[in-house]
This record gives C-alpha cells, sequence and structure tokens, in this order.
C-alpha cells in the first residue's frame, strides 16, 4: 500500500448506517485513519461493534446539520482530507411526510459541508446520491444525464438528492455517486420500506411467507454492499492504482435486472426454506423498472461490481 493512503485521513457522516458502517471497515483495512459521525437517527451503535475499538477510528455524535461540523472535526484531527457524506434521511415516505427537514438535512445540510469540505482543502468529497434521483423516468438503463430539472422526482427524497448531486458533481472536489438497490448484511429489516433483499431474508429467518407487493413482475438493480464500498474507495482515489477521479456524477449498480419475483424464487431456493409466497396490493408510488448503465463509472475508474447476486445473497443470508 502507498504511504499516500497510510496516511489518509478521512470524515465519514453516518458511520453507524449499514453502509457507512461496511466502509468504515475497508477504508481502516487499507490503513486510513476514520473520524466518523453520526446522530443514531437511522444509524445503529451495533453496527460500529467491529471496530469502534480500533486506535485508528475516531466518533462522534453528531448531526450534520451543526454548523461548522467539519472545521471543529478538523481541529481535533488535523489533515482531514476525504469526506465520504453519507448521513442523510434515508426513507423515502419520512420524506413524504417531512418535506422541509428533508431538504434541509439531505439538501441544504450537504452543500454546507461541501463547502466546508473546500475551504478546509479537503482533497475529495464523496457523497451519496441515490437512484431515486432519476423519478418515474422509463428510458433504461438510467444514463446519468436523464436527470434533470425537468425530471418528475417522486418524493421529497428523490428531489433533495437530486439537487445535492448537482452541487456536489460540479465541484473541484466532488463525486456524486448514484446507488441503485443496495443490500447486504446489516441492512436493517423492520420497517415495510426496508430493501427487500434484507426484509425477504428476515421472513426466511423467522419462517414467515415472502411477501411481494403487486404482481412481483417489477424489477431492480441490486448491487452488493462491498461493491459500493469499492466504488467509495475509487471515487476517493485510494484504490491501489491512486488516481485520481474526475469529478461528475456516476451511477453505481450492477446493470443486471432482476424481478421481485424471481428474487423471492432465488432466496427460497438458497435458503432451502418452504415458505410460501404470498401477494399484498402494489406499494403506492413504486416505480415499474429500474437499471443502471455504470459505464461512466467503469471508464473513469475501472470499477466493476464483482459480486454476483448469487454470491452476494449466500452472505447475506448467512448474516
Ligand atoms: C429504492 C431505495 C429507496 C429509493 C428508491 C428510488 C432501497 C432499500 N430503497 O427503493 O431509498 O432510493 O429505490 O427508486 O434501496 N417489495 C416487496 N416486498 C417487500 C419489500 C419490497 O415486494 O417486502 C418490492 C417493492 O414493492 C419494490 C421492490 O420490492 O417494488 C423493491 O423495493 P425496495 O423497498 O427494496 O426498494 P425501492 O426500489 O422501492
Amino acid at each position: 500500500m502507498s504511504d499516500s493512503r497510510e496516511k489518509e485521513a478521512c470524515v465519514i457522516t453516518g458511520v453507524a448506517g449499514f453502509v457507512g458502517s461496511h466502509l468504515a471497515e475497508r477504508l481502516l483495512s487499507l490503513g486510513c485513519s476514520v473520524v466518523g459521525v453520526d446522530n443514531f437517527f437511522s444509524g445503529r451503535r451495533e453496527n460500529m461493534d467491529g471496530f469502534k475499538d480500533n486506535p485508528a477510528f475516531s466518533f462522534y455524535e453528531r448531526s450534520i446539520a451543526e454548523p461548522r461540523l467539519l472545521s471543529q472535526l478538523n481541529e481535533n484531527h488535523p489533515g482531514l482530507s476525504t469526506c465520504f457524506h453519507l448521513a442523510a434521511i434515508v426513507s423515502v415516505p419520512y420524506s413524504v411526510e417531512h418535506p422541509e427537514q428533508t431538504m434541509d438535512l439531505n439538501y441544504h445540510s450537504t452543500v454546507s459541508l461541501l463547502a466546508e469540505a473546500q475551504e478546509l482543502g479537503f482533497r475529495k468529497f464523496v457523497f451519496a446520491g441515490s437512484a431515486a434521483e432519476y423519478g418515474d423516468d422509463e428510458r433504461l438503463p438510467l444514463r446519468e444525464e436523464f436527470a434533470s430539472e425537468k425530471t418528475r422526482h417522486l418524493s421529497p427524497y428523490g428531489r433533495a438528492k437530486f439537487l445535492a448531486s448537482q452541487r456536489v458533481g460540479a465541484s473541484p472536489i466532488g463525486v456524486a455517486l448514484r446507488f441503485f438497490n443496495i443490500y447486504g448484511p446489516r441492512q436493517d429489516p423492520n420497517s415495510p420500506y426496508s430493501g427487500v433483499i434484507s426484509r425477504f431474508s428476515d421472513m426466511v429467518r423467522s419462517g414467515r411467507p415472502l411477501t411481494i407487493f403487486g404482481d412481483g413482475q417489477q424489477s431492480r438493480d441490486f448491487v452488493y454492499v462491498s461493491d459500493v464500498v469499492e466504488a467509495y474507495v475509487r471515487a476517493a482515489g485510494l484504490d491501489e492504482s491512486g488516481s485520481p477521479l474526475s469529478c461528475g456524477i456516476y451511477n453505481i449498480g450492477s446493470g443486471k435486472s432482476t424481478s421481485i419475483l424471481d428474487l423471492a424464487g432465488l432466496i427460497r431456493d438458497l435458503s432451502g426454506c418452504g415458505q410460501p409466497i404470498t401477494f399484498q396490493p402494489e406499494r403506492a408510488g413504486d416505480i415499474r423498472h429500474s437499471i443502471a448503465d455504470s459505464s461512466a463509472f467503469f471508464r473513469a475508474a475501472g470499477w466493476t461490481p464483482s459480486v454476483s447476486l448469487h454470491a452476494g445473497l449466500k452472505t447475506t443470508l448467512k448474516g
């Protein structure tokens, strides 16, 4: 590993979240130091169990809405150089009920953090965007330029993520990664809007029927959490090549489409469970199909997903 990576000092907002905690583990294993921030709005303390005692890790129970947050962290940890900004309101239905709070946190706080990072001389600011930025666009696979001012966003979550990605992608230090459906161990299954794979895994474990909303022919692009973490590492130029990535906005998905019915079948086969599949009414506001064209990130960073759905599901089901 190069010296520069050993010395890289990173901030992760949302470090106690599903993806944030996986990212922290990986950065620490690369020899980076990590300053993690979370206010446990949706993150969970136990997600940090694997690394909370690592001497290269420091944790702050703080909100990203606090003014001058990065400056204060930088006073305690001089030399911070990369910010991975994952903290956000992550629930789409919550965002519909709380549009102003969502705009404040997911957009305005992102813009403030980005400005502060630039002021402090950070090298990179990597932002967690979302497939929700494409609204109900039916031109598939989805390409980065399809999301625009004309997009009909289906939620304040999608709108705020879109506006924030635009600002981040236009900054000289910014990279916005638009993630499709991320899954893997530690994803919280406990709400009706939790990721479908975390819910199906939980249903299998507790012996309940797998519940499909609608006819199950709707499809998604599922990307495994370690591939997502690799995308973050490359976006920050912390991979083997260490080559700096152009700023901008990039899709991160597997490029493969899986129907929810096929997914349920695959999970049943892999787990060997005999649970029935039941059908419930379609979920309001659901999009029908979603699939990413991630070729721009492949060209820019050499990233391709390496974990098949089959392999990723096996690990997730064990978790
Ligand atoms: C994903 C994101 C969401 C937002 C959105 C933008 C996740 C967890 N959520 O929502 O944050 O970015 O994309 O488009 O990544 N389903 C079932 N049974 C269940 C649960 C879900 O049939 O028990 C269906 C659900 O109706 C949907 C599909 O599975 O058609 C995927 O649902 P999801 O909540 O995992 O993800 P999605 O794409 O709605």
